[in-house]
């Protein structure tokens, strides 16, 4: 199991209730389609997605990025828990979106420099390790029902 120090249980709440959750993840979404475009796949349903343009302006793009940032939400009030939490979702993304595992680290990569944009100077080195720690075990925990 995962050991959490005094710094990690504290500053992982705190980046989360110090960002704008509403354009974070909407931001990290876009930007994972932008940057991976093979992404895009999975997102047939969600209509214009052409260009960074469109892919940012698209209110369904922006509605599941607040979804997906959800997930992480979730994982903050039982984090000795993160595996149980994440097994349905990682089982849906498996055996029904069926979504490469890797993306999921894409996806968690976009999220860090988007909170990283908007903490600024407070996105220290500590603070960072502190949360790439954080989004690993959420990765390990979506990936675990793959088989
Ligand atoms: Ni993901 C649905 C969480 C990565 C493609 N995803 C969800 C839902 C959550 C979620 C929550 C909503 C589930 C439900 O409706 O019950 N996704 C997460 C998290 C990560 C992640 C926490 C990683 C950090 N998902 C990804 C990635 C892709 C992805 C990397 C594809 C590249 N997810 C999807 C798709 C859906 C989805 C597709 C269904 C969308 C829809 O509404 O049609």
């Amino acid at each position: 199991m995962v050991k959490w120090t005094e710094f990690e249980l504290a500053t992982i709440p705190e980046i989360f209730s110090n960002i704008d959750k509403d354009v974070v993840g909407p931001a990290a979404l876009s930007r994972c389609l932008i940057v991976y475009p093979w992404t895009q796949r999975y997102f047939g349903g969600f209509g214009n997605l052409y260009n960074a343009a469109a892919i940012t302006s698209n209110p369904k793009v922006a509605a599941h990025g607040k979804v997906v940032l959800s997930g992480p939400e979730r994982a903050l009030k039982d984090m000795d828990n993160i595996k149980q939490i994440y097994a349905d979702l990682s089982v849906l993304h498996s055996e029904k979106l069926q979504v490469d595992p890797d993306n999921f680290n894409l996806l968690a990569d976009c999220l860090t420099i988007v909170i990283a944009g908007q903490l600024g100077t407070d996105f220290t080195p500590e603070v960072q390790a502190a949360f790439q720690k954080f989004v690993s075990v959420v990765v390990a925990a979506l990936r675990k029902q793959y088989h």
